[in-house]
């Protein structure tokens, strides 16, 4: 297993709701550390970069909208499989479908308001992680936690 640093956005909804503490918690309970964390409201231009890869799509126009209506917070955490161990706690996309004890499962109802984003690939790490953060802003540092899981 690879050390791996990936992309989490709490998305609009969950700002809104109050959940952010919450899905931070989910991150660090399994032992992802936070190394980049920022609160921004984004603008067209970044969410047309960050979701450069839908373009065309049937949902896109909403997508970008939601994205855009409020405040997110970006998080940058790292760990084994961290790509993976991100997209399962987030569940399946669409929060009707996604199993209880995800945090779509959970937290969500609706596919365009579906709580949080992961990044799907190293690839799209790499691709995502820039939109977010410069390289300076992330903390490179051992948790004392980190022999153990
Ligand atoms: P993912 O977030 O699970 O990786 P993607 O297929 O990459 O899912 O889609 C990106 C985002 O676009 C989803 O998280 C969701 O917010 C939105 N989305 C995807 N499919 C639909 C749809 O059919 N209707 C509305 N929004 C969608
Ligand atoms: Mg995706």
């Amino acid at each position: 297993m690879a050390l791996e640093k990936t992309l989490v956005l709490i998305k609009p909804d969950s700002i809104q709701r109050g959940l952010a503490g919450r899905l931070i918690a989910r991150f660090e309970d399994k032992g992802l550390r936070l190394v980049g964390t920022r609160l921004l409201h984004m603008d067209a231009a970044r969410a047309a970069r960050l979701y450069e890869p839908h373009v065309g799509k049937p949902f896109y126009d909403g997508l970008v909208k939601y994205m855009t209506s409020g405040p997110i917070m970006a998080l940058c955490v790292e760990g084994y499989d961290a790509i993976g161990q991100v997209r399962t706690l987030m569940g399946a996309t669409d929060p009707s479908k996604a199993a209880p004890g995800t945090i779509r499962g959970d937290w969500g109802q609706r596919l365009d308001n579906n709580c949080v984003h992961g990044s799907d690939s190293l690839e799209s790490a790499a691709r995502e992680l820039p939109i977010f953060f410069e390289a300076h802003e992330l903390c490179d540092y051992e948790a004392n936690f980190t022999r153990w899981v």
